[in-house]
Formats: structure tokens, C-alpha cells, sequence
């Protein structure tokens, strides 16, 4: 019955074993995973952009090699999250369909802009560092297709991160005009780095139940704090000030007391108003509609093998 399969579900995810495709689960459960996922992967492939835009103007030849392969990963993580997708039903062509329209969401962080070359190494310290405090826990998610993607992608983010780190720092080394460019950066990027944990739990209505089923293994709240406390000793061995003047070590909590984000900011970019929203979703609109003839191209061939696999 119904209430059996229920009951054995909800053991399984109690005992921390994975649910997997052929696996009876609550509508409800699909729904959630299917939202989150695609989510997830709509901002790996819009978070190409932002990055691609300094692909033809990175400083150095090596520069350059380091940020295609990690626009590339980008792309990779975004195929294995909407790999996950479609084995919970989803359907790609829908799911992109819903992103260039509009009806879907991907990450705030997207939104922003890119204005020089510090932004390329505070996306990987700040940006990605974010995505693994966020993701890690994720490897541990009941639904076993997207536990085991995260595995791959969350080590693929620590390069990412490391990358960009190291940037930063080779630009610290440099003159006061670079310390400058990357302190600039940090104060663009901490704010809205801050934003990619959702929203405080209070408002979070997703999170509740998320976190019963065990796709979510923490809050928003608790992922951004422990995202605050590690960023701050990096923030000071790379020699940035962070821009909240809040931000105070809490020697009884032993954790970080730091300001709040400006909630109605994030709102905003989430309605479709941030600085860079209609440009990255008309670039993705465009990106699309010029790759119809590789679909066509590639779905007239597995056409044509299928027929001659007959005769
Ligand atoms: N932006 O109830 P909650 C990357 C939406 S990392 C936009 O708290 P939930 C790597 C939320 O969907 C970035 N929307 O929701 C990279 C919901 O709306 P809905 C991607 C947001 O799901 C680095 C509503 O607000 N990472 O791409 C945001 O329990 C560098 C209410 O929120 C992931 O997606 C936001 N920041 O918790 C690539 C990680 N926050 O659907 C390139 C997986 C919330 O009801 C370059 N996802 N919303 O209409 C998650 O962990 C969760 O989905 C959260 C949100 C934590 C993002």
C-alpha cells in the first residue's frame, strides 16, 4: 500500500541510506530535487559567463589556460546536474526551455557583473568558496544521482577555488594599483557571495522539509556562518579588509557576529532586476537558439545509424 511504500521510504532516509531512480519516493520529494538540481545546474552554465567574459583578456597566456579549463569544468558540472535531473523525469529541452524563459531560477551570484580581472580571482576565492561550503555537505544528500555528482564537482570547486586564490595573492605581490583592484573586487563580490546561501531561515520555506527528507544537510544560516568563519583568516593572510564593519570575532560563540545582507537587494535580483539579469538569460536564449542546427545535425544521424543498424 501506499503507506507501506511511504514508511519504507522514510526508513531508508532515516538510516542514511540513498534513494535511488527506480526507488518508490513522495511526489513531493521529486519535486523538491527536481527544482534544486535544476536550479543548481541552470547556474553552473549561466555561471560560465560572468567568467567567459575575460577569456579573450586575460593577462597572460597561462592566465588563460587556467580560466578556459575552468569555464570548461563549468559546463561539465552542469551536464551531470542535468543528468541528475532527467533521472528523476525531468526532461532537458523543458528544463532549458523554463531557464530562457525565465520561470526558473539559477544562482543570484550570476547576476552581477565582471568589471576587471581581481573579479576573475575573487569569484574563485569568494564565489567557489561559497559553492563548496554549500556543496559539500550535498555529497552526503539522500538522492543518490545528485550525491554522487557533487562528489566529482565539489573537487573540481577546490581547484577552482585554490586558482583563484592564488591569483589574488599574485596580485597582492603586486603593485599598491593591483592591492587596490582586488580589495574593490572583495567589496563587490562579499555581499552578494553572502546572498548565495538562500535566504535567513526564517524565510526559508523550502528549508523545513529539505532538511527532514536530507537533501539539505544544514540551514542557510549555519552554511553562512561557517562560510564567514572560514573565509576571515584567509581574508587576513591575503591582506583584504572585508566590508562589514560589523564583522567581530564572538570569543562566547566562538564564531563570527557579522552585519546582515541587504535582504531586499537579493529579492530584487531574484524578481529579475540585478544588474546583469536580462543579459545573461538573452545570451543563454541566443547560445541556445544557434545550437539548434547541432541537435538537429546530431538527432539526424542517431536516426540514420538506428536504420542502418537494421539492414
Ligand atoms: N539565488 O527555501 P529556500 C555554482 C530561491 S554555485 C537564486 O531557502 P532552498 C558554482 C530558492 O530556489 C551556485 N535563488 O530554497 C559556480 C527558492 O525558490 P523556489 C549554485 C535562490 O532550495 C561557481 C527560494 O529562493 N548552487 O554554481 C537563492 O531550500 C563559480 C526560497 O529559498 C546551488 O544551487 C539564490 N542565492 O535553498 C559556477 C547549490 N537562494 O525554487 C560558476 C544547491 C534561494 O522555491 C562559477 N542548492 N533561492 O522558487 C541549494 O543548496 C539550495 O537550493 C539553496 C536554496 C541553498 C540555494
Amino acid at each position: 500500500t501506499d503507506q507501506q511504500l511511504e514508511d519504507h521510504f522514510e526508513g531508508r532516509v532515516a538510516n542514511d541510506q540513498r534513494i535511488e531512480p527506480r526507488d518508490w519516493m513522495p511526489d513531493g520529494y521529486r519535486k523538491t530535487l527536481v527544482r534544486q538540481i535544476s536550479q543548481h545546474a541552470h547556474s553552473e552554465i549561466i555561471g560560465m559567463q560572468p567568467e567567459g567574459n575575460w577569456l579573450t583578456r586575460a593577462p597572460s597566456l597561462r592566465r588563460k589556460a587556467i580560466l578556459l579549463a575552468k569555464v570548461q569544468d563549468e559546463a561539465g558540472h552542469g551536464l551531470y546536474l542535468y543528468s541528475a535531473a532527467e533521472t528523476l523525469g525531468a526532461d532537458r529541452e523543458d528544463l532549458t526551455t523554463k531557464l530562457i524563459s525565465s520561470r526558473q531560477k539559477y544562482s543570484s551570484i550570476f547576476n552581477y557583473p565582471t568589471l576587471n580581472f581581481a573579479d576573475i580571482g575573487v569569484i574563485g576565492w569568494l564565489v567557489d568558496g561559497a559553492a563548496i561550503c554549500n556543496q559539500v555537505p550535498l555529497c552526503r544528500s539522500s538522492y543518490g544521482p545528485y550525491a554522487r555528482a557533487m562528489v566529482r564537482v565539489c573537487k573540481e570547486e577546490s581547484f577552482h577555488q585554490r586558482q583563484g586564490y592564488e591569483l589574488l595573492m599574485t596580485m597582492m605581490r603586486g603593485t599598491a594599483a593591483q592591492q587596490e583592484m582586488v580589495q574593490e573586487a572583495t567589496n563587490r563580490w562579499w555581499w552578494p557571495s553572502l546572498m548565495m546561501f538562500g535566504p535567513p531561515d526564517g524565510d526559508s520555506p523550502n528549508t523545513q522539509q529539505s532538511m527532514a527528507w536530507r537533501i539539505k544537510r544544514h540551514t542557510n544560516d549555519e552554511l553562512r556562518q561557517k562560510f564567514v568563519d572560514m573565509t576571515v583568516p584567509q581574508a587576513e593572510a591575503l591582506g583584504v579588509t572585508l566590508p562589514d564593519p560589523e564583522l567581530v570575532w564572538n570569543s562566547e560563540s566562538e564564531r563570527h557576529d557579522f552585519g546582515t545582507p541587504d535582504w531586499d537587494e537579493f529579492k530584487n535580483v531574484l524578481k529579475g532586476n540585478g544588474p546583469c539579469n536580462a543579459e545573461r538569460v538573452e545570451r543563454r536564449r541566443r547560445a541556445h537558439e544557434d545550437g539548434q542546427w547541432v541537435r538537429d545535425a546530431a538527432a539526424a544521424h542517431a536516426v540514420k545509424q538506428a536504420a542502418r543498424q537494421q539492414t
